[in-house]
C-alpha cells in the first residue's frame, strides 16, 4: 500500500534538573556548592532515507518521545543527556507542524535530517549561584520541558513520468502493463482515488518512475470530481505524458480533452505548462473508423507535440513510448546533474 499522508505526535525529553549538592570533606566544615547541571532532552529528528519509501509507519505508531535528560549530581558532574529519537522518512517527504502549518522541513536528499522537537535545556545546578554574600545557595533550576507538536508528514512522489489523462483515459491500465503496478482498473470514472508509482525497466539496468493519479475533469480546480490536490504528486516529475482516449466509445473530441487538461494543471500551478510533455492517443485497438486518432495525430503535428499511438491491451506502440521516455528521463537526469 502507498501511504501519502501521516499525522503524528512528536515529544521531546524534558532537561534534567540542576543538582543541589555541597562539597563534603574532611576538616572542611563548609564544603562550597558543587550541584552539576542536568543533562538535555533528547531530541526528536527526521532523516531522509531511501531504504523507506512510504509512510506506512506512522499509521500504526503515532506518538514519538524521546528520553529526559538525567538530573546533575554533586562534585559538579553533568547529568546525562536523554537518547535522541531519529526516525527514517522516505525522500521527497515534506514536514509540517499540523496547528500553524509552517512548513518544518523538506527532506530531499539522502541523509538529510530536521529535529522537529527540540530537547528541553538542563537547569543549571547550585554550584552556579554562589555569591560572595551567599556562599551555600540552595538554589538549582529544573530543566525545561521538552517541545511537543503534532505534525502532518507528507509524501511527494518522486516520480519521473506523471500520467495526466480524464477519468477512464487508460492510465492505470498502462501503469500496470509497463510496471509491476497493480492499481484497480475499471470502466466506470474515478477507479483510482489515491497515486501509484510503478517501476519501468525500458532497458537493461535503465528504469524510470512513473506516477498514476486520479482523472481529472473541467472544474476540477473548483473541487468537481476528485479536485486538483493530488496533482501535486506530479509537481517534481521531469515529464508529464497526456492520456487521450481516442477509441470509438470516447465522446470527447480530443483537443479539447487536451485543452481542459492544461486548463487544470494551470489552474494548479502554472508551472506544470513548461514542464516537457508528450501525449499518448490510447486504445487504438479500439478506434473504429480513426477518426480521434487522425484529428490528435494531425493536432500534434501541427503543433511540434510528440505523439504516441498505443494500446495497452495489444501492446501496440507501448516498446516505443517506453524507449523515449525511457531517454527523455534519462537525459533531464543528467542535464540536472551537470547543472547542479
Ligand atoms: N480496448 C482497450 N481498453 C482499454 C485500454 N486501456 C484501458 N482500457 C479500458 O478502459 C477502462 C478504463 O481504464 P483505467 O486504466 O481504469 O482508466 P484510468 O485512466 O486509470 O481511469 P481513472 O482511474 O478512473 O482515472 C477500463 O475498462 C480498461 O479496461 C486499451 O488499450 N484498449
Ligand atoms: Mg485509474
Amino acid at each position: 500500500m502507498f501511504i501519502d499522508q501521516a499525522r503524528l505526535f512528536v515529544k521531546a525529553g524534558n532537561g534534567g534538573a540542576g543538582s543541589r549538592s555541597f562539597r563534603r570533606e574532611k576538616f572542611v566544615p563548609e564544603g562550597g556548592p558543587d550541584g552539576g547541571d542536568g543533562g538535555r532532552g533528547g531530541h526528536v529528528s527526521f532523516v531522509a532515507s531511501n531504504r523507506v519509501s512510504t509512510l506506512l509507519d506512522f499509521r500504526y505508531q503515532r506518538h514519538y518521545e524521546a528520553k529526559s535528560g538525567e538530573s546533575g549530581h554533586g562534585s559538579h558532574r553533568h547529568g546525562a543527556n536523554g537518547t535522541d529519537v531519529m526516525l527514517p522518512l522516505p525522500i521527497g517527504t515534506i514536514i509540517k507542524d499540523e496547528q500553524t502549518g509552517e512548513i518544518l522541513a523538506d527532506l530531499i536528499s539522502e541523509g538529510q535530517t530536521a529535529i522537529v522537537a527540540h530537547g528541553g535545556k538542563g537547569g543549571r545546578g547550585n554550584s552556579h549561584f554562589a555569591t560572595s554574600t551567599n556562599r551555600a545557595p540552595r538554589k538549582y533550576e529544573e530543566g525545561i520541558p521538552g517541545e511537543e507538536r503534532w505534525l502532518i508528514l507528507e509524501l511527494k512522489l518522486l516520480a519521473d513520468v506523471g500520467l495526466v489523462g480524464f477519468p477512464n483515459a487508460g492510465k492505470s491500465t498502462l501503469i500496470s502493463t509497463i510496471s509491476a503496478a497493480h492499481p484497480e482498473i475499471a470502466s466506470y470514472p474515478f477507479t483510482t482515488l489515491r497515486p501509484h508509482l510503478g517501476v519501468v525497466e525500458w532497458a537493461e539496468h535503465e528504469s524510470f518512475v512513473v506516477a498514476d493519479i486520479p482523472g481529472l475533469i473541467e472544474g476540477a480546480h473548483d473541487g468537481k470530481g476528485l479536485g486538483i490536490q493530488f496533482l501535486r504528486h506530479i509537481q517534481r516529475t521531469a515529464f508529464l505524458l497526456y492520456l487521450i482516449d481516442v477509441s470509438e466509445w470516447t465522446q470527447d473530441d480530443p483537443i479539447e480533452t487536451f485543452h481542459t487538461l492544461q486548463t487544470e494543471l494551470q489552474a494548479f500551478d502554472p508551472a506544470l505548462l513548461e514542464r516537457q510533455f508528450a501525449i499518448a492517443g490510447t486504445k487504438i485497438d479500439a478506434q473504429g473508423e480513426g477518426q480521434h486518432l487522425t484529428t490528435l495525430q494531425e493536432f500534434c503535428a501541427k503543433q511540434a507535440y510528440q505523439f504516441f499511438p498505443i494500446s495497452s491491451a495489444t501492446t501496440q506502440g507501448i516498446p516505443e513510448l517506453m524507449r523515449f521516455l525511457g531517454q527523455t528521463v534519462k537525459e533531464a537526469k543528467t542535464s540536472c546533474a551537470n547543472n547542479s
